[in-house]
């Protein structure tokens, strides 16, 4: 086991991706147990309150020594000080927290359109409510969401949303651009044509060495529909 344990659900990106994606452009090692052999039957021990630190509601959650976070946004502000990936002062690293629950906002919306109705549903039982939440989903949400991210970089002038440096925020701005790029393609295609800082900003995180070689790795799990993001085309008509 390497110093930092994530837990995550194995076959998907969901929330767990945004904590995967700040340590693989780190460089830092860590372990995705759930994709560990056994390592699904110890996420679930810490689940059910079966071992030690704060019980976690739901993965993703991280255990470094015996401290155990949970909550996609918490896991990230405790890491990217020790990753180096946010900037050293305390306004930055509230502004980066703000951003990111900002954007855990945005997925939380995402996970909305196709399951409107209960997460204990399946998709197929609540269709016609995910075409309604879409529809607005797209045609309004996605462009405030992302607009203002893009209004962040314009009205600073910077290559970054978060101070002067590259940080997690970045990455997770990353990760949600593509995520919404798999599943609603045509209406990101008619969105980002108003977001050029914000699609630059993307295009420079994908470049990054070490995400780049994760990106085209097998680590990398491909988008699906048992994620976050789902690409189903009746949702975009
Ligand atoms: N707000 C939490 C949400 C955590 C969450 O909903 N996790 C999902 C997987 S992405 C889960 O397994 N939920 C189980 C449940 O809600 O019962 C975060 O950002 O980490």
């Amino acid at each position: 086991m390497a110093r930092y344990e994530l837990y995550y659900w194995p076959t998907i990106q969901g929330r767990g991706e945004f904590v995967r994606l700040a340590f693989e452009d780190a460089g830092v090692a860590y372990t995705d147990v759930a994709r560990t052999k056994s390592g699904m039957a110890k996420m679930m021990r810490f689940l059910d309150g079966k071992e030690g630190g704060a019980r976690p509601f739901a993965p993703p959650f991280l255990k470094s020594g015996s401290l155990v976070v949970a909550q996609t946004a918490a896991i990230l502000h405790y890491v990217a000080p020790r990753l180096g990936l946010v900037p050293r002062d305390a306004q930055s690293q509230l502004l980066a927290h703000q951003l990111q629950l900002t954007i855990c906002d945005l997925v939380a919306e995402a996970h909305n359109t196709h399951h409107p109705i209960a997460t204990g549903l399946y998709y197929k039982d609540q269709k016609a409510e995910a075409r309604l939440s879409a529809q607005h989903f797209t045609r309004d949400r996605i462009a405030k969401f992302l607009g203002y991210l893009e209004s962040i970089i314009v009205k600073k002038d910077a290559l970054f949303l978060v101070g002067k440096r590259h940080s997690y925020v970045d990455i997770s701005t990353f990760q949600v651009i593509n995520g919404l790029r798999y599943a609603f393609p045509k209406s990101m295609q008619r969105i980002e044509k108003k977001l050029p800082a914000l699609v630059k900003l993307e295009q420079r995180v994908a470049a990054r060495p070490n995400l780049a070689r994760y990106l085209a790795s097998p680590r990398r799990i491909p988008f699906n529909t048992d994620g976050i993001f789902r690409h189903y085309p009746e949702l975009e008509t």
